[in-house]
């Protein structure tokens, strides 16, 4: 989507400070982190919110929720980390296109 944030970011149009890149996902740093690594993990293919999927995104949603204890192990925080993805407005979402925050402090 033309007026995305994070299609942008996924185009290369927007700096970001990448964690990990793929053919379908990209991890960059939270512009706001909220613990010592926070990280943002995105399916390059816009989905506006988790409320937007539906059974063809299972595959997706699978290998999403996978990367994160890979990209936590690999950024120092495998030993326990948080995830969470905001959904909709009520749910605190500001950027419409889904992500997972991954947040944890080094031990
Ligand atoms: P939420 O939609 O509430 O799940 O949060 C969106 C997150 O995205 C928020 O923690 C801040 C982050 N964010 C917003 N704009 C940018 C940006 O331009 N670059 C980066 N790296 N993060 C951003």
């Amino acid at each position: 989507m033309s007026d995305c944030l994070f299609c942008k970011i996924a185009a290369g149009e927007i700096p970001a400070n990448k964690v990990y890149e793929d053919d379908d996902f990209l991890a960059f740093h939270d512009i706001r982190p909220k613990a010592e690594v926070h990280f943002l993990i995105i399916p390059k293919a816009h989905v506006a919110s988790l409320a937007d999927c539906g059974p063809e995104h299972e595959a997706m949603l699978g290998r999403l929720l996978a990367l994160a204890p890979r990209l936590a192990r690999e950024q120092g925080i495998g030993a326990g980390f948080q995830t969470r993805i905001h959904t909709g407005v009520a749910g605190g979402q500001e950027v419409f296109h889904l992500h997972l925050h991954v947040l944890g402090n080094r031990p």
